[in-house]
């Protein structure tokens, strides 16, 4: 009896772990700013956090992750928060940019709260669903914004309560990335996403279906470790399609070890890639 119930919560343990939310990015900003596209505004990274060179909001900043979500949530530190902010499930149609535009401050440097843009093609939806005065410009601020079916909340500084929200169908899916019209810079960019996770072959990776689960899924791949640099490993399961695999730092799998990862996939050119940290990479055969 005791055995059985012990199992039982085993059992429970490991199907709730499965379908719990993944850290599937991490940055520090202490050398680069690993698969953020910086398709607007010159960004790079300098003294260990990210900005754009070129502050802009016509048509607003965009540096993005190359990742394609439905409900997730990504948190950062902001450093002297004036105006700036996160875009959610947006996208690059050839150079013009649509989302969700959470703005941080805002307001010509002057705001010390939240609000948000509905952005098509760059062109901005009224300011809406304005926080309480929360901040002073310039603090240094935590912020965490979720994306939760059609609803988004952004929460600071820890706080269990929502600044601000919005609700919107217009965005099911889409990237999550960063927007800086100041001298306001960003830090510790960590991604978690919501959804269980699905072993997979390295060739059904490469398939359309696949890829547009993605948004909802987190995938289970093996291989073999056939290349290996600073910040991502190559595996090969035998198909001869190989996979990419993005990683915080110098990867603990060797060339030849066979692992298991479990992370995001997302499109890069005409490959399938994943990102995932490093506690997701298991080595089954060093
Ligand atoms: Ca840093
Ligand atoms: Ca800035």
């Amino acid at each position: 009896m005791v055995r059985a119930i012990v199992l039982a919560v085993v059992i429970i343990a490991a199907a709730s772990a499965s379908a719990s939310a993944a850290v599937i990015y991490q940055e520090d900003f202490s050398t680069d700013a690993r698969l953020f596209g910086n398709e607007r505004g010159d960004w790079g990274v300098a003294g260990g956090v990210y900005n754009a060179a070129q502050p802009g909001n016509l048509p607003p900043d965009y540096s993005a992750l190359p990742f394609n979500l439905r409900d997730f949530s990504v948190e950062m530190d902001i450093n002297g928060v004036s105006d700036g902010g996160v875009w959610l499930r947006s996208r690059d149609n050839a150079g013009r940019m649509s989302g969700v535009l959470l703005v941080t401050g805002g307001y010509h440097m002057s705001n010390g709260g939240f609000y948000w843009h509905i952005v098509a093609d760059d062109s901005y939806g009224g300011a809406t669903n304005h926080s309480a005065q929360v901040f002073n410009q310039g603090d240094n601020v935590h912020i965490r914004v979720t994306a939760q079916g059609d609803t988004y909340a952004v929460y600071l500084n820890g706080s269990e309560t929502p600044a601000t929200t919005l609700t919107t169908s217009q965005f099911p899916t889409g990237a999550v990335g960063l927007y800086d019209f100041s001298n306001q810079t960003f830090d510790n960019v960590k991604v978690e996403v919501n959804g269980p996770a699905y072993s997979i072959g390295l060739r059904s990776a490469r398939q359309d279906i696949i890829q547009n689960a993605s948004a909802r899924f987190l995938f289970t791949v093996y291989g073999t470790v056939t290349f290996k640099m600073p910040g991502a490993i190559e595996i090969d399961d035998g198909s001869g399609d190989i996979l990419n695999v993005y990683t915080p730092g110098e990867s603990v799998a060797d060339y030849g070890s066979f692992i298991r990862a479990t992370g995001l996939l997302f499109p890069n050119g005409p490959v399938t890639d994943m990102s995932c940290m490093p506690s997701a990479i298991e080595i089954l055969a060093p």
